[in-house]
C-alpha cells in the first residue's frame, strides 16, 4: 500500500476533504442531464461522430435549435419530486455547442432562437428548489476550429498517415486557452457551484490526455474559484491523491467498493434510462422502475452515489416515459428515503439474505433490508439473534414481529401480501 507517499496536489488533509464531501455522500442521487444540439437528431450524443457528419452539415441543427417550451422549474421540481437532491446539466458536450453565455465563442445558446444564456437559468431553477447544482464540460470538442482531429473525432482519417495533414493549422495551445477561459466563466459567473463533472481524455495513439486539457493548471484554477466545489476524476490525474474526488464508473455496476492503492475512494455511477444520454426518439430498451430502484439501493449498498441521466428533447420537455419513471422513483423515494439518504455499506457482521440488498446508516444505527423478490411469510437474517430493538416496515411503519432461533438466526414474519410498494424495505433498529 503506497497510497499515503501519493502525490498531492492541494493542502487539504482527509478530514478536510471528507467534510467538502459530506453533503454529497449523504445525498447520494442526483439528476445528470444531456442536452444540445444533439437531441434534435435524437440519435445519441455522438451522433456528429458515430455519422462522421461535417461542421457544415451539422449547422442546420444549431440553425434551427429552438427550446421553446424549455422550463427548467420543471425540470427542478420534477427533479426534486424523484427525491434527487443535486442536479449535473452539460454546458458544453463533444459537439461544443455551448448553453452558456460565454464571451469566447459564437457557438452558444445566446446565438439561437433561444436567445439567452440557459444555464443561468437552469442554475437559479434547481437552486430555487434547493437542489445542489453541478456543470458538466466536455473537454473534447469536435467545432472548435484548432482542436485537433484524433481517433473519435467526426472527421478522423481512414488512414492514420493523414492525421498530420489534417491537423496542419490546428493548435491546441489555442485551445487550452479556450477551455481555461470557459472554465473559468463557468466557474466565476453563476455564483456558488456545487460539481464540476469534466470529461474525458483517452490517452494513446490519437488520443488525448492531461496534456492537451493542461489539468494540473486547470484544476488549480477551478479550486481556487471556488473552494468547495466537488470534481470527478477524468481530467486524467490519476497519478495525484487528490486528481479528483470520486471515481465515475459509467453505466456499469461496480462489484464491490472501488480502491485505490488499497484505499476505499469515493465513487458515483452514471447511467441512463436507455442507452443514450442525449435524447433518442427510437430507443425503446428503457430500464423498468424497479431496476432503477435497484440501481440506486445497490449503489448506496456498495457505498456509492447514483448519478441517474435525463436526455430533455429540442423543445425542452423531459419526454413522458422520463417523467413517467421520475414520478415512480419519487413515489418510492418519498416513504422509503430513509434507506437511502445518509446510508452506506452494511457492516461486515451483518449477512445479507438471498434476495436482499442492505444498506446501513451509521449515524442512526439502522440497518436496512431492501426485499427485492417478495418472500413467503418466514425470513431469516443469519447471525442476527438479540441484535435488533424493533422491526417496521418503511412503506406504513407497520410493526414486524420477529423473534430468536435456536440456530442464533433472527426470523421475521412478514406480511403474506407483498407491501403496496415497488421494493419493500424492512428498517432493524439495532441494539
Ligand atoms: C462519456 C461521454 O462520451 C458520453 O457522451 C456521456 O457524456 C458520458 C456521461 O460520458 O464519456
Amino acid at each position: 500500500q503506497v497510497h499515503s507517499q501519493d502525490k498531492k496536489i492541494f493542502n487539504e488533509t482527509d478530514a478536510q476533504k471528507e467534510e467538502r464531501l459530506a453533503w454529497w455522500v449523504n445525498d447520494r442521487f442526483g439528476m445528470f442531464i444531456h442536452w444540445g444540439l444533439y437531441s434534435m437528431p435524437s440519435r445519441h450524443e455522438w451522433v456528429k461522430s458515430n455519422e462522421h457528419i461535417t461542421d457544415s452539415a451539422y449547422q442546420k441543427y444549431f440553425d434551427l435549435y429552438n427550446p421553446d417550451l424549455y422550463n427548467p422549474r420543471e425540470w427542478a421540481r420534477q427533479a426534486k419530486a424523484a427525491g434527487m437532491k443535486y442536479a449535473v446539466i452539460t454546458t458544453k458536450h463533444h459537439e461544443g455547442f455551448c448553453l452558456f453565455d460565454s464571451k469566447f465563442t459564437d457557438y452558444k445558446a445566446t446565438n439561437t432562437a433561444a436567445k439567452r444564456d440557459l444555464i443561468k437559468e437552469w442554475v437559479d431553477a434547481f437552486r430555487a428548489e434547493g437542489l445542489k447544482v453541478g456543470f458538466y464540460y466536455s473537454l473534447i470538442d469536435w467545432h472548435h476550429p484548432d482542436y485537433t482531429i484524433d481517433r473519435v473525432h467526426p472527421q478522423r482519417p481512414n488512414d492514420p498517415k493523414d492525421y498530420d495533414k489534417l491537423n496542419k493549422g490546428r493548435d491546441m495551445e489555442k485551445y487550452r486557452a479556450y477551455l481555461k477561459n470557459q472554465v473559468k466563466e463557468l466557474m466565476s459567473n453563476y455564483g456558488k457551484i456545487d460539481i464540476l463533472w469534466t470529461d474525458f481524455s483517452f490517452p494513446g495513439e490519437h488520443g488525448k490526455d492531461h496534456n492537451d486539457w493542461n489539468s494540473l493548471e486547470l484544476i488549480k484554477m477551478i479550486r481556487k474559484l471556488q473552494p468547495g466545489i466537488i470534481i470527478n476524476d477524468r481530467l486524467d490525474l490519476g497519478e495525484y491523491e487528490d486528481g479528483g474526488d470520486f471515481a465515475t464508473p459509467e453505466q456499469y455496476k461496480v462489484s464491490e467498493w472501488p480502491t485505490r492503492n488499497g484505499k476505499r475512494i469515493h465513487w458515483e455511477t452514471c447511467q441512463t434510462f436507455s442507452g443514450s444520454w442525449g435524447y433518442y426518439r427510437d430507443e425503446t430498451s428503457w430500464k423498468d422502475n424497479k431496476q432503477l430502484l435497484v440501481l440506486l439501493i445497490e449503489s448506496v449498498s456498495k457505498g456509492g452515489n447514483l448519478l441517474l441521466n435525463v436526455g430533455p428533447t429540442s423543445r425542452g420537455l423531459f419526454d413522458a416515459r422520463a417523467q413517467d419513471r421520475l414520478k415512480g422513483m419519487g413515489e418510492w423515494m418519498q416513504v422509503n428515503g430513509r434507506s437511502i439518504y445518509g446510508c452506506t455499506e452494511a457492516l461486515a457482521e451483518f449477512k445479507r439474505p438471498d434476495n436482499s440488498l442492505l444498506t446501513y446508516n451509521p449515524t442512526t444505527k439502522r440497518l436496512y433490508v431492501h426485499l427485492l423478490d417478495y418472500p413467503l411469510q418466514r425470513f431469516e437474517l443469519p447471525g442476527m439473534k438479540g441484535k435488533v430493538k424493533y422491526a417496521q416496515l418503511l412503506n406504513d411503519g407497520s410493526e414486524v414481529k420477529m423473534h430468536n432461533t435456536d440456530k442464533g438466526d433472527l426470523a421475521l414474519e412478514l406480511p403474506v401480501r407483498k407491501p403496496d410498494v415497488e421494493i419493500p424495505v424492512i428498517e432493524l433498529i439495532l441494539q
